[in-house]
């Protein structure tokens, strides 16, 4: 690799000539939103950012990147919460914004093709107006892009019905370190010719190619959804020990959601929240009162389906144990006035400081009880440096989202503590937001060496030179 201060020569001519100079942005001030991710740890300077118009452009860059040997951090709309898509050391920024456009959308297909950096919401729009949906939904819907979705895997509220990006998808487009375009776009659910060109790229962070169109698979949307949000306590509400409370309250969400699942057609979402995150969401955006206020956690539920689903979720949440109070909502501003406790979330840990993130997934037999212990190891890390947890997530597939707030960015010692317990446990360290450089150091004790041989020699294959996204993903050799 080239050494990302000295540009090669001729290297900044051939991008200009690729993009034209007015998307090839090198003062400081244009570069700077490109440089630093949405969490304000992980980031650092751009060589050059640029913004290509459509996929000839982006291979024109990558041509120029192989041949010149200098690093490239594919960019969509910048919402990474593991350092993926931001530089780290003098690397070209390849900013997908310009390849916005939502191409096709077509209900008797079923299926939706949008160019790499269109929002889901976006994408989420021409869907609803072809009376459908996408069956993929995250909070930062208005800025994440399709392409950095499937770059991530990204999972989000629905997984538990519709699966994460990578069973969404269709087909893509994407295009190679060398320049070369490879694209499956037809979206034909059967199609069988060898290997799955999208599903090597999804989940590969940037590290083997550049999405530049993605085709997703629709899903009809259902006339009748409701929401409820259940206040809990667990047997452990009154101990005076919050570990025990959160311990005990997780056994009581987890059984519930194992319950509602059993016994309700069309389970869409099924998210976690705890007191203190309550607490800290109502304080810093000012929302109401829930049911229960006093409550040790609250189960979000929501269904959908061709019938009513209400009286059957009533039906299973009424004698369920643990349960005190709950609220539910079948009209759109209701629904989304229980759904704000939840996904406001991330907007007000923001307030608190710069967190460290831990996206993890733990089998559901043992949620509670690592729930219960994640406090005091991460107090034990940090030799009882102060730090606070809030935790909360998508409990109906096991993915708990640990937000650590108080050690330094690059202080480490509360991460590897969680991910170690994580790996004990069964677990995966990388539920849905990739690994990205947070967790790239432990990606050896998360993947046997066979598997980890896999990823080495495909990305050996399509990325020789490694100019894709360098020291993402996979760990550094030796
Ligand atoms: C969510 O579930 C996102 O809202 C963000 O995955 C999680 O902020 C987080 O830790
Ligand atoms: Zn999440």
């Amino acid at each position: 690799m080239a050494d990302p201060y000295q540009v090669p020569q001729g290297f900044l001519a051939a991008l200009n000539d690729a993009v034209g100079p007015e998307h090839c942005l090198s003062d400081p001030d244009l570069k700077a939103s490109y440089e630093l991710d949405w969490t304000r740890r992980f980031g650092g300077p751009a060589l050059v950012v640029v913004r290509p118009a459509n996929t000839a452009e982006v291979a024109k860059v990558l041509t120029a990147c192989n041949q010149f040997r200098v690093g490239v951090v594919p960019q969509g709309g910048n919402t990474g919460l593991v350092g993926g898509s931001v530089p780290r050391n003098g690397e070209v920024v390849l900013s997908l914004s310009r390849l916005s456009r939502v191409l096709s959308c077509d209900a008797d297909e079923n299926l939706l093709v949008a160019e790499a950096g269109a929002t889901l919401a976006a994408a989420q729009a021409a869907a609803a107006a072809v009376h459908a949906g996408l069956g993929i939904d995250i909070a930062a819907r208005d800025s994440a892009t399709l392409g950095g979705m499937v770059a991530t895997n990204a999972g989000g509220i629905h997984v538990i019905r519709h699966g994460p990006m990578r069973a969404r998808l269709g087909g893509l487009e994407v295009v190679l370190a060398d320049g070369t375009v490879a694209s499956r776009l037809s979206g034909m659910v059967k199609d069988n010719i060898g290997y799955d060109l999208a599903q090597i790229m999804a989940g590969s962070e940037g590290t083997l190619g550049v999405v530049t169109k993605v085709v997703v698979h629709l899903v009809p949307v259902l006339p009748f959804r409701v929401t409820a949000l259940v206040g809990l306590r667990g047997a452990g509400h009154s101990s005076g020990d919050p570990d025990a409370a959160v311990r005990s309250v997780s056994k009581v969400a987890v059984a519930l959601a194992t319950r509602l699942r059993r016994r309700v057609d069309g389970i869409d979402a099924l998210e976690l929240v705890f007191a203190e995150g309550m607490a800290l969401v109502r304080e810093a955006i000012g929302l109401p009162a829930p049911p229960d206020e006093s409550a040790d956690a609250w189960l979000l539920v929501e269904a959908s389906g061709g019938q009513d689903p209400t009286d059957m979720l009533a039906d299973a949440i009424e004698d369920a144990p643990g349960v005190t109070e709950v609220a539910v909502a079948d009209e759109t501003a209701g629904r989304s006035r229980l759904w704000a406790y939840r996904e406001r979330h991330t907007e007000a840990i923001a307030t608190m400081g710069v967190p460290h993130k831990l996206d993890l997934t733990l089998p559901m037999t043992g949620l509670a009880e690592f729930a219960g212990s994640v406090r005091p190891a991460i107090s034990a890390a940090l030799g009882g440096d102060d730090a606070q947890v809030i935790m909360f997530g998508h409990v109906g597939d096991g993915n708990l989202h640990v937000n650590i707030i108080g050690p330094e960015p690059e202080d480490y010692r509360a991460d590897d503590a969680v991910f170690c317990m994580v790996i004990e446990r069964g677990g995966s360290i990388s539920a849905e937001h990739g690994v990205g450089v947070a967790k790239r150091d432990f990606v050896t004790k998360a993947r046997s060496a066979g598997d980890l041989a896999v990823m080495r020699r495909v990305k050996d294959a399509l990325d020789p030179q490694g100019i894709l996204n360098p020291g993402v993903l996979l760990p550094a050799v030796g």
